[in-house]
């Protein structure tokens, strides 16, 4: 590894001009790939970042729909490595809008000179490992390319938009985007008729926030989505005192919890406690802001049963109180999933939306969509005339952006076909035949940040261990792999994220395998295991 400590340029044969080469190449600048860049260069390597967008935020730069914002509280989802930057940084919201979040990460890659190291509008197209010299050859949209000892891909788990394969949805006269993909000039939507596709996460809070000005909106929603009331407010100076202060004890608590977000768990079954108690309980957290009614709930309600089919009546109920018109209430009550097998959204106002008279909902698992016309959308039923469409159909989910990269490894092996059945990873983060990639987009689960952290800091340790030890490179063994793929399946059979059709499964895109896409483990299991594999001389892996 010595040999290639610092950055260096050598003539190609090739055609396409020079090509650099570095330590560790970092495909995005999101939230994951600014702290591994910052790490890496910490740690001594050169190190370079290429983002297809033309600045820093990945799913924050993109997603700049009206409405994007955190559902975890916006000082638990930054970065703690910067005890200076904590102080230095004034949260507005408890649960930061787009608009702030964007802010923040640009305000990081300033104050850390982490730009320098940043190619933007440079989209990865390949990435290829030469098994002679071992290295990765990164070749960008324009032809030109890079090599890297260690390739770092830090896509994040959203970055693949999925639009349906709609009839006609090239002929819609109107305007139409996606919310992954939201122009930043902002789309005209004042006084039009707009027609939104998709009620998860997102539509839920795109709806909320366009309701306020268009003139017609028309939701076309195929599953109902149970959402509970995030109850944001501002930071008012005191409290922003008392977070400063707070900070470590903050870390502390999300260090600890399943999921990495600062809400702990009710260790008691919500079945061993009166009636009484369990719905007192049911209201208080409701009263509650964000993921707290959902995380700090009763242990059970976190798991299929009882309990959870308790609560889910629970927020049914809740959801039935607010909406006037009985019929579109029922429409708007899962029914066919569990509480919390799909990410809650959280919502302001969502329920409201659909007392105005100018707002109507379609179910479209009664009478699907058939095509797009130009003028607006014909479902089995109905043609709803319309000016903008908007897609809020999600994403082809922690894999999509992995497979777009068009990965090679080994023997000519693409990650592409090896994934075909769903993710084959060694916990979560490498994949065996792929020395030396580090898939940490595919391994960061829960609150992002939090994840993130302690997952780079791994891969920075495990690169430095290579380097102080003259190993080459490093892969998980074939057994090692399928022992692991064998615990995502099995103990994941069981969990919430694996009783629905979503993304957490793959099921929200036609034709991809249904296999669980995270680890089935909690944050700090997951972060055991990778010290416990490093202690025990990576255990698992080949190092050459
Ligand atoms: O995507 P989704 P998302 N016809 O896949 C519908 C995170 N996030 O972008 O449920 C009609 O959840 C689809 O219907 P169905 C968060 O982790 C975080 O909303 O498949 N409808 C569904 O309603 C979240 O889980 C925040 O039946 C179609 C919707 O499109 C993840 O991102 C904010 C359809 C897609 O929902 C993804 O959320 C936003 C079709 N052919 C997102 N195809 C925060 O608050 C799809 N749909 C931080």
């Amino acid at each position: 590894m010595a040999d290639s400590l610092k950055e260096t340029t050598v003539p190609t044969s090739g055609g396409h001009g020079e090509i650099k080469e570095f330590d560790a190449i970092i495909i995005g600048s999101g939230v994951t790939g600014l702290y591994s860049l910052y790490r890496m260069r910490q740690l001594g390597f050169s190190v370079r970042a290429f983002d297809d967008a033309s600045g820093v935020g990945g799913t924050w730069y993109w997603n700049r729909y009206p409405g994007c914002r955190f559902d975890s509280e916006s000082y638990s989802y930054g970065y703690s490595f910067s005890e200076e930057l904590l102080q230095e940084w004034d949260w507005k919201e408890h649960y930061s809008a787009q608009p702030e979040t964007e802010r923040y990460l640009n305000y990081v890659a300033d104050k850390f000179d982490l730009r320098r190291d940043i190619q933007f509008n440079s989209r990865v197209v390949s990435a290829t490992y030469n098994e002679v010299g071992s290295f990765w050859e990164i070749c960008l949209a324009d032809g030109s390319r890079s090599h890297g000892r260690f390739l770092i891909t830090s896509v994040g788990s959203f970055s693949a938009g999925y639009v349906p394969d709609f009839e006609g949805i090239d002929s819609f006269r109107g305007t139409s985007c996606h919310t992954r993909a939201w122009p930043k000039e902002g789309v005209d939507l004042a006084g039009k008729r707009v027609g939104v596709i998709g009620t998860g996460a997102t539509g839920v809070q795109l709806i909320t926030e366009i309701a306020k000005e268009v003139a017609h909106l028309t939701v076309f929603q195929r599953t109902a989505n149970y959402c509970a009331p995030l109850r944001n407010g501002l930071i008012d100076a005191e409290t922003q005192k008392q977070i400063k202060a707070s900070y470590p004890e903050i870390f502390r608590v999300c260090m600890e919890t399943p999921g990495s977000f600062m809400h702990e768990p009710d260790k008691r079954s919500a079945m061993d406690v009166s009636q009484e108690e369990r719905l007192e309980q049911y209201e208080r957290l409701w009263t509650e802001p964000g993921f707290k009614k959902w995380l700090s709930n009763f242990y059970d309600v976190m798991v299929p049963g009882k309990a959870n089919e308790d609560y889910a009546e629970f927020v049914r109920n809740k959801i039935r109180e607010r909406v006037h018109d009985p019929v579109v209430a029922e429409m708007l009550v899962p029914k066919d999933h569990m509480f919390g097998s799909k990410r809650l959204p959280c919502e302001s106002g969502y329920y409201e939306v659909y007392n105005q008279d100018n707002v109507l909902l379609v179910d479209v698992r009664e009478a699907p969509i058939e095509r797009i016309t130009p003028n607006g959308i014909k479902t089995r039923d109905e043609e709803y005339e319309l000016d903008v469409i908007i897609y809020a159909t999600g994403f082809d989910a922690i894999t999509g952006g992995l497979i777009n990269l068009n990965i090679t490894g080994q023997n000519g092996v693409r990650l592409k076909d090896k994934f075909a059945d769903g993710p084959r990873t060694y916990m979560g983060i490498t994949s065996a035949g792929f020395p030396n990639l580090f898939t940490v987009n595919a391994a960061s689960v829960g609150n992002f940040v939090r994840a993130a952290e302690s997952l780079i800091d791994w891969v920075g340790e495990t690169m430095s261990y290579l380097r102080d030890n003259d190993f080459k490179r490093i892969a998980p063994t074939v057994e090692a792999e399928d022992a692991w793929v064998k615990h995502v399946n099995e103990d994941g059979a069981n969990i919430l994220r694996t009783q629905a059709n979503s993304w957490f499964v793959g099921a929200n895109i036609p034709g991809k395998a249904r296999a669980l896409l995270t680890s089935p483990d909690t944050a700090p299991a997951m972060r055991a295991k990778r010290a416990e594999v490093a202690a025990n001389g990576y255990e698992g892996f080949i190092l050459e």
